[in-house]
């Protein structure tokens, strides 16, 4: 069984999809990212960067792992599914999940940050992230 820690967050639902594409069964603890249960001890004890997702793979010595790329990968080279043998086809799908990683993923955040949560309204930053994430989609 897989104990999947999450939110209702992009990066979260990465995981929830890939679990229920993979047809694993998983359990969710849900925690409230307002409520700063991702920077509590005892979840940090899990992921050391107080962030959502993580899973425990209470099947394979209660492994830890953090980071949702590296979930995606830990979750396809554990079912076989999604990631190819074939070095070229293997290749291809590490560089779209990298793509997503460090590009997309991260503008968007920023991006969702400066339009709608950061205390000031900062329209260079809002201008910088809203046009670094279109440009990562176009
Ligand atoms: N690079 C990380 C990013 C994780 C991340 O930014 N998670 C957000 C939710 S999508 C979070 O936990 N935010 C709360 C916080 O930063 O305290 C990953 O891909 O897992």
């Amino acid at each position: 069984m897989i104990e999947l820690y999450t939110a209702g967050t992009p990066n979260g639902h990465k995981i929830s999809i890939a679990l229920e594409e993979m047809g694993l069964p998983y359990n969710v603890h849900a925690l409230d990212l307002s409520a700063l249960e991702q920077k509590q001890p005892e979840y940090l004890a899990i992921n050391p960067n107080g962030r959502i997702p993580a899973i425990i793979d209470k099947d394979n010595d209660d492994f830890v792992v953090f980071e949702s790329g590296a979930i995606l990968l830990y979750l396809a080279e554990k079912t076989g599914k999604f990631l190819p043998a074939d070095p070229k086809a293997r290749s291809k799908v590490i560089q779209w999940l990298m793509f997503q990683m460090g590009g997309v993923g991260p503008m968007m955040g920023q991006a969702n940050v400066f339009y709608r949560y950061f205390p000031e309204k900062i329209p260079a930053a809002i201008e910088r992230y809203q046009t670094k994430a279109d440009a990562c989609l176009k």
